[in-house]
């Protein structure tokens, strides 16, 4: 099949069920976690939530098949149904890499496990039940947070992404999607105006849009782009710029020389 950056496996498509988490009035909107009730609609939340997340995942592929070393060690951390390990497979032999998936949730690492041993058992893919902040990491050539940074305390961030520097090959690259923040209050404001804009155009109702808000709230908090790439700078990094921006979404990537 003819490539195309924006499309990923449908193995994770078919099996979704529709994201009406917050359709309806609830009492009091409990924190967001990822329990299984966010496991059997995530593809569909997540496509219809995260601007460019689709693209982001198609040109992963052809980032890793830039920059990795044959045979090389990847990292997809924070990996929920592994939508990364799946975008690389399809891009990638599976001699070309090998990964480790890691994620807390027992549900989506279970789901995980399931859809690489159905859709590329050729490929060496793990996926192992862990917190990222406590993670004893092997030397690896591409380490991607696609979406995760952002769910720790802001205090963890730092030592993390010292970590993750400190696993990286001479060569290697690491990865970082986020929400981001603006620092300037009426470029923000637009951001987030025509992101709730975005939501609707995907069929959100406002009582879902309003409602997921108040979950994440002190769930996700959002750095901005200054604070990510100065972050990435105290960890070693000697370069790191933004490849990807969608509204208040973007990836970086950094370079260990
Ligand atoms: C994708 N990358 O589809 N340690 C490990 N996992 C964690 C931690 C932690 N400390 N905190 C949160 N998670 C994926 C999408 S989702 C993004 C990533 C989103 C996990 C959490 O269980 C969840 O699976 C994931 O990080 C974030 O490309 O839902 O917006």
């Amino acid at each position: 099949t003819p490539f195309r950056p924006d499309s990923i496996s449908n193995a994770m498509n078919d099996a979704s069920y529709r994201d009406a988490i917050f359709s309806t009035p609830l009492d009091r909107v409990a924190s967001f976690s990822f329990d299984e009730q966010v496991v059997a609609c995530f593809p569909d939340m997540i496509r219809r939530s995260v601007p460019g997340y689709g693209q982001i995942l198609g040109m992963l592929g052809v980032i890793a098949a830039r920059h990795l070393r044959h045979g090389a060690h990847v990292y997809d951390l924070g990996c929920s149904l592994g939508a990364v390990g799946l975008a690389l497979a399809g891009r990638l032999s599976p001699e070309a890499f090998t990964l480790t998936g890691v994620d807390l949730s027992p549900a989506m690492v279970e789901r995980a496990r399931t859809t690489f041993a159905q859709e590329c058992p050729h490929h060496a893919i793990e996926v192992v039940e862990g917190d990222i902040r406590h993670f004893n990491y092997r030397a690896s050539g591409m380490i991607v947070l696609n979406f995760t940074l952002q769910f720790l305390a802001p205090s963890d961030r730092d030592a993390v992404i010292e970590k993750l520097y400190e696993a990286l090959e001479p060569g290697g690259v690491l990865v970082l999607s986020e929400k981001i923040v603006a620092a300037d209050e009426e470029e923000n404001a637009w951001l987030v105006e025509r992101y709730h804009d975005f939501k609707r155009a995907n069929g959100y109702s406002e009582l879902e849009i309003s409602q997921k808000r108040t979950a994440l709230e002190n769930v996700l908090i959002p750095d901005t782009l200054e604070a990510h790439h100065a972050r990435l700078a105290r960890a070693g990094f000697p370069r790191s710029q933004t490849w990807f921006q969608y509204l208040n979404f973007a990836s970086l990537i950094a370079f260990k020389n």
